[in-house]
C-alpha cells in the first residue's frame, strides 16, 4: 500500500527520529531515557508508531528501524557521556523479527563498538510476544547480550498469560510495569494489591522495578510507596527530541 511505500522512502531517507522518555529514580533523578521511533511524514504529517511499527513488522522494514534507532540512541547517549553526564542509561524497544534475524547479537555487539559506548548504558526492551519464538533460542540470544554487559528488560509486564514463567526463565535485569497497573492503581484496591505483590516479587528475584505511564500524582505517589524503582510517564516527562534531553539533563 501507499503506505509502506512512504514508510521504505522515510527509511531510506533517514526521515525518521528518535525521540527519548526520561525516567527518574525514587531521588527524583533522571537516570535513563527510553528511546521511542517518531515518523513525521512530509505528506501525511506525524505518523503514530502504534501503526507504523505494526506495519513494519510485517514487511521486514522494522529490522532496518530497528538498527537505525539502535545506532541512534547508543550515540546519543554517548554524546551524554562526553558532554560528563554519565548517569543517564538508554533503553531501546526490540521487535521480535529483530530476534528472529540473524546476527543480532553481533549487531549489538559492533553498534557498541563503533560508537564506543559501554554495553551496561544499555537496556533492551523485550516484550512478551517473543512467546512465539523458540524458548531455547531466546534464551541463548539473551544470555549472549548479558554477556556483552547489556541489560535486559521485559517491557509491557503483567498483561500476557505466560508473565510468570519468564521471570523463572528469561535472564533479565528489570520488569517494567504494563501501564494499565499505573492506569488502574488509584482507583482499584484490588490493582493496588496486585502491583504491590508483583513489585514485592520482582524485587524477590533481584529485578528493578520500572512503572510506567504515570499521569497524576496520586498514581506516582501510589508507587512510589509499593516500592516501585523506576518511574516513567507524561506527569515527569514526555518523548522528546534530543536537543531537549541535553537540556533536562544540564538542568539537574
Ligand atoms: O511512542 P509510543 O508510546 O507512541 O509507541 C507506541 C508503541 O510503539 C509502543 O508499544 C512502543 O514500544 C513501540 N515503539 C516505539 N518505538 C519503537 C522502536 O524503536 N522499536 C520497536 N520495536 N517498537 C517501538
Ligand atoms: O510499549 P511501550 O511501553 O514501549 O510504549 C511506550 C509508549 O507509551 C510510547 O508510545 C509513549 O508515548 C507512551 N507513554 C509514555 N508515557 C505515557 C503516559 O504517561 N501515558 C500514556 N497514555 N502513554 C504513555
Ligand atoms: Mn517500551
Ligand atoms: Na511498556
Amino acid at each position: 500500500c501507499a503506505l509502506t511505500n512512504d514508510l521504505s522512502r522515510a527509511v531510506e531517507d533517514k526521515a525518521l527520529e528518535v525521540y527519548y522518555q526520561p525516567q527518574f529514580n525514587m531521588q527524583k533523578k533522571f537516570i535513563g531515557m527510553e528511546a521511542l521511533v517518531r515518523w513525521n511524514d512530509p505528506i501525511n504529517g506525524p505518523i503514530p508508531p502504534a501503526e507504523f511499527i505494526p506495519m513494519a513488522e510485517e514487511n521486514g522494514l522494522i529490522l532496518e528501524i530497528g538498527q537505525f534507532v539502535l545506532e541512534t540512541a547508543c550515540r546519543d547517549v554517548k554524546e551524554l557521556m562526553n558532554r560528563g553526564i554519565t548517569d543517564v542509561k538508554v533503553a531501546v524497544n526490540l521487535s521480535v523479527r529483530q530476534f528472529e534475524e540473524n546476527h543480532l547479537v553481533e549487531k549489538v555487539k559492533k553498534i557498541l563498538e563503533v560508537t564506543n559506548l559501554a554495553p551496561s548504558m544499555l537496556t533492551l526492551e523485550i516484550t512478551e510476544n517473543i512467546a512465539i519464538l523458540d524458548i531455547a533460542d531466546t534464551i541463548s540470544i539473551l544470555e549472549q547480550m548479558k554477556s556483552l554487559g547489556v541489560q535486559i528488560a521485559i517491557d509491557d509486564f503483567g498483561t500476557g498469560y505466560s508473565s510468570l514463567s519468564y521471570l523463572r526463565t528469561l535472564p533479565m535485569d528489570s520488569v517494567k510495569l504494563d501501564r494499565s497497573f499505573t492506569t488502574d492503581l488509584t482507583a482499584d484496591k484490588k490493582q493496588a494489591t496486585i502491583v504491590g505483590a508483583v513489585i514485592m516479587m520482582a524485587h524477590a528475584l533481584e529485578l528493578q522495578v520500572v512503572g510506567e505511564g504515570i499521569e497524576t500524582n496520586e498514581q506516582m505517589r501510589f508507587l512510589e510507596e509499593l516500592g516501585c524503582d523506576e518511574f516513567q510517564g507524561f506527569l515527569l516527562g514526555r518523548p522528546m527530541p534530543f536537543a531537549d534531553i541535553l537540556e533536562l539533563a544540564n538542568q539537574q
